[in-house]
C-alpha cells in the first residue's frame, strides 16, 4: 500500500541519514531531497502502523482553508498541535511576567518540577486565548502563517490575493494550466512568523479527469509532522477534486531536509516492527459544493483500524 512509501522513507533516513544539529537543540539524522508518491484512488494515505489523529488533521486543514492564523479556532476544536509556537511568542513578549520559560521545550522533557510549572503556564495561556478576545487577538496569532498566505497574500499595492480560490477557479476553467501553484513562502513575512512554513508550496495537475497534487516541503519531521502532512494534502486534494467534479490522482510529496529527531528513534523501532493494515476510505459529505463551506462534521474516515498511538516529544 502507500504506507510502504512512508516506511521506506524511515528506513532510507535510518540507513543514509547523517547526524545534524538543529535549531531546537534536539539533534537529528538527516538527508536532503526525497520523493514519495501516493495513489489516492488506492485508499486514504494515513498510517496504520500507528494511530494518527485524523480529527486534528481535519481541523488544522479547515483552519488553513478559512485563512485563519489564530490558534483560538484550533483550541475550540480541542486541537493543541500549534500551542507551543503561540506560547513561545507570549512568553518572549514584554507583557509576560510569569516564571522564566526560556527553552521550555527542552527543559520540560528533563526537569519534572519545571514541567509542572510549564503545564500550569500553558493552561493559563490557552484559557486566556479561548476567553479573552483582546488577548487572543494579540497572542493567539501565529503571524502570517499558512492560512493567511493561502487566502490573503498582501501585495505591494495594498491589495490581497486569494491564491487558493484563484487556483480552484483556474482548475475549473483551464485544467491544463501549468500555473496551478499556491505559495506559503513569503520572504517578507518569514522573520515575523512563529514558524516559517514547512510545507512551502504546492501545485495541482489535471489529466484524464483526475486531480494530482505535489507538495514541496522544505523541512520534514519524519515521525511527527510528515504523517500529518501526507494526510492533510491528500484530504485537500480530495476536497478540491470534489468541488471541481474530478477524480483523485496522486499526491506527490517532495522533501528538502527530511530528518528523524534523535529522541524518536525508539518509537520508530517499535513502529517498524508492526504490520501494515488495510487503508481506510475517506467520506466527504456529497452536499459540500465549496471547500470554503466544509465543516469538520462533513469529513469522515471509514474503516480506520490502526495499531495504537506511539507518543513522542515534539521539538520546539
Ligand atoms: N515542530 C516540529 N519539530 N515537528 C513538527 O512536526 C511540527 N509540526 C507542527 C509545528 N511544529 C513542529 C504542526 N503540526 C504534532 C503533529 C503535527 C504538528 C504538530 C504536532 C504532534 O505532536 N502529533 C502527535 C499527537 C498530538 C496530539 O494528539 O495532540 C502525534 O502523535 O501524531
Ligand atoms: P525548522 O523551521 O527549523 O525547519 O523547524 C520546523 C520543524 O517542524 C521541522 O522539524 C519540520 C517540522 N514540521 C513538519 O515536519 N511539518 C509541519 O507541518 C510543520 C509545521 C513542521
Amino acid at each position: 500500500t502507500s504506507e510502504t512509501e512512508y516506511l521506506q522513507l524511515l528506513r532510507h533516513v535510518l540507513e543514509n541519514g547523517v547526524k545534524k544539529e538543529d535549531r531546537t537543540g534536539t539533534g537529528t539524522i538527516s538527508t536532503f531531497g526525497y520523493q514519495m508518491r501516493f495513489d489516492l484512488a488506492k485508499g486514504f494515505p494515513i498510517l496504520t502502523t500507528k494511530r494518527v489523529p485524523f480529527k486534528l488533521i481535519v481541523s488544522e486543514l479547515l483552519w488553513f482553508i478559512k485563512g485563519d492564523s489564530n490558534i483560538r479556532y484550533l483550541l475550540k476544536h480541542n486541537n493543541h498541535i500549534w500551542d507551543e509556537w503561540a506560547f513561545k511568542r507570549w512568553v518572549e513578549s514584554t507583557d509576560y511576567n510569569g516564571p522564566d520559560m526560556t527553552d521550555f521545550g527542552l527543559r520540560s522533557q528533563t526537569d519534572e518540577a519545571f514541567n509542572a510549572l510549564y503545564k500550569e503556564q500553558m493552561d493559563k495561556f490557552t484559557n486566556l486565548v479561548l476567553t479573552d478576545d483582546a488577548f487572543a487577538e494579540k497572542y493567539g496569532d501565529l503571524g502570517n502563517v499558512y492560512g493567511k498566505q493561502w487566502r490573503e497574500w498582501r501585495t505591494t499595492q495594498g491589495e490581497t490575493i486569494d491564491q487558493l480560490k484563484g487556483i480552484i477557479d483556474t482548475i475549473k476553467k483551464n485544467p491544463d494550466s501549468r500555473r496551478l501553484i499556491v505559495s506559503a513562502w513569503n520572504p517578507e513575512d518569514v522573520p515575523s512568523m512563529a514558524l516559517p512554513p514547512c510545507h512551502t508550496m504546492f501545485q495541482f495537475y489535471v489529466i484524464n479527469g483526475k486531480l494530482s497534487c505535489q507538495l514541496y516541503q522544505r523541512s520534514g519531521d519524519i515521525f511527527l509532522g510528515i504523517p500529518f502532512n501526507i494526510a492533510s494534502y491528500a484530504l485537500l486534494t480530495h476536497l478540491i477534486a470534489q468541488e471541481c467534479g474530478l477524480e483523485v490522482g496522486e499526491f506527490i510529496h517532495t522533501l528538502g531536509d527530511a530528518h528523524i529527531y534523535l529522541n524518536h528513534l525508539e518509537q520508530i523501532d517499535i513502529q517498524l516492527q508492526r504490520d501494515m493494515r488495510e487503508l481506510p476510505v475517506l467520506a466527504i459529505n456529497p452536499d459540500v459544493s465549496s471547500i470554503f463551506d466544509a465543516e469538520v462534521e462533513d469529513i469522515k474516515l471509514e474503516n480506520y483500524q490502526p495499531h495504537p498511538t506511539i507518543k513522542a516529544p515534539v521539538a520546539v
